[in-house]
């Protein structure tokens, strides 16, 4: 079967093409043998050995589409935005801001206006952290978060309680990896102000509850983030169903490149919150002792944005829609059945978090006493399979299982079986070296 963007590469001289590119819809179906041409990493070599890259929860790969679509900016139409009004600049200009409502589209916001550009889901959480918490959080608020943040959506909190005296409650995880909302009910009778959870953790692969959640908050006039950084990139969301009022993620876990996050904001919050930082772009007007405002979304867009990734991230959201995001899902689901009983096989290995459908493509866990680092390392050298090890920025979720570190195997649209055989052989390999 052929890919779902062959044949339909831009021209690298094309501007035109580039800043009108058509919406792909893609309606067949699809296997990830037909799709990984279109990743060209995936044909390198690592340690002699063809590379196995079972990361993508740290970070995707990227296809050629996106790869060609920030190529193309920078060789034929590469000006400044928002400021010139010559030809490349305003072609500049409409990429970006088309690549805006194409991404307001694929989370199904109401306007594209109530897509920032940030540069990372980390940005993101920042962003509402100082602005939305400078003006609404105060001495005795509480905020709700839960164990199994990663620390972006864990720290902003921190330093704003510190700033503000507001005071921080956490729902506990449950040994099976699934959050305690008989807890979270309770805290919701103190009556938070804000409530910040992760919709797919990037340890356990749980994927919560977010839309009852969300209801749930809103009953008792608490306000939702969601750290969306694990569930955008492998899930259909629609945040006029979740009626999140907050969301963020980052363009480089859903294909797209690094240095480009997304915040989506209800509009009502956001023209209310204050400028989070000053600059270029984000004013109306300035004087020497004040200035005013742009409109959304720039007002919380100062300085030079980034250009290139925003157009990259329009192309990686093409490419997802040409996949269709429920079969995503599927095929990641299907990847994480057939691991969990791979790895399940093998004496010695223990996995945590919940069933494969409670889950996502995410699986944390240990062999034996082998150091997670050390198995992280002969999976390179011997096998070349790239897995990540470590505290995987949840420290308190590590504590709360009481594990220094994980191995962590994680998948996506271009993982094949194969790719997890080869994780199983590396594995009874490093038991071999360990035996010794
Ligand atoms: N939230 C979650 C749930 C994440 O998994 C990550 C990154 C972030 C926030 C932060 O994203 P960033 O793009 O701002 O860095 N998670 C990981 C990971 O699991 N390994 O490396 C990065």
């Amino acid at each position: 079967m052929l890919s779902p963007l062959k044949g339909k590469t831009m021209l690298l001289s094309d501007n035109a093409a580039a800043t009108h590119a058509p919406q792909l819809t893609y309606k067949g179906r699809w296997t990830a043998y037909d799709i990984r041409d279109d990743f060209p990493i995936l044909s390198q070599q690592v340690h002699g050995k063809p590379l196995v890259y079972l990361d993508s929860t740290a970070s995707s790969q990227k296809p050629n589409a996106v790869i060609d679509a920030m190529n193309v900016y920078y060789r034929t139409y590469h000006a400044n935005v928002h400021r010139g009004v010559y030809r490349i600049s305003e072609e500049a200009t409409a990429a970006m801001e088309k690549a805006r409502v194409k991404i307001a589209r694929f989370i199904n916001a109401r306007q594209s206006k109530q897509v920032i550009f940030t540069n990372s889901t980390t940005g993101s959480i920042n962003l509402v952290a100082y602005s939305w918490g400078y003006a609404n959080i105060h001495a005795g608020d509480l905020i709700v978060l839960t164990e199994m943040e990663h620390h972006s959506n864990l720290v902003p909190w921190q330093l704003l309680a510190q700033r503000s005296g507001a005071r921080l409650e956490f729902i506990p995880v449950t040994d099976d990896g699934l959050l305690r909302l008989d807890v979270y009910e309770q805290l919701l009778q103190q009556q938070p102000k804000l409530v910040a959870f992760t919709h797919m953790s990037n340890v356990l692969g749980t994927i919560n509850p977010a839309q009852q959640m969300i209801a749930q908050a809103h009953a008792v006039g608490a306000l939702v983030l969601l750290d969306a950084a694990q569930s955008v990139p492998h899930l259909p969301l629609d945040v006029q169903t979740l009626d999140v009022d907050f969301l963020a993620f980052s363009g480089h876990k859903m294909l797209g490149p690094t240095g480009i996050g997304v915040l989506y904001g209800k509009r009502d919050l956001l023209e209310a919150m204050p400028p989070f930082m000053g600059g270029g772009d984000m004013i109306r007007t300035v004087q020497l002792r004040q200035s005013s405002w742009n409109d959304l979304p720039w007002k919380f867009e100062a300085g030079t944005p980034a250009i290139a990734e925003a157009i990259g991230l329009g192309a990686a959201v093409d490419y997802l829609n040409a996949l269709g995001m429920e079969q995503v899902r599927q095929h990641e689901q299907e990847m994480t059945t057939y691991a969990m009983a791979q790895l399940q096989a093998i004496a010695g290995l223990t996995i945590y978090g919940p069933s494969p459908a409670q889950r996502g493509g995410v699986i944390s866990f240990t062999l034996d006493d082998i150091h997670p680092h050390d198995l992280a390392s002969i999976l390179d050298q011997e096998t070349g399979v790239a897995i990540r090890a470590g505290h995987h920025c949840a420290q308190p979720l590590m504590e709360r299982y009481e594990l220094a570190a994980t191995a962590r195997a994680s998948f996506y649209v271009y993982t094949v079986k194969e790719d997890i055989d080869t994780l199983v052989q590396g594995l009874k390999k490093a038991q071999k070296i360990f035996a010794l």
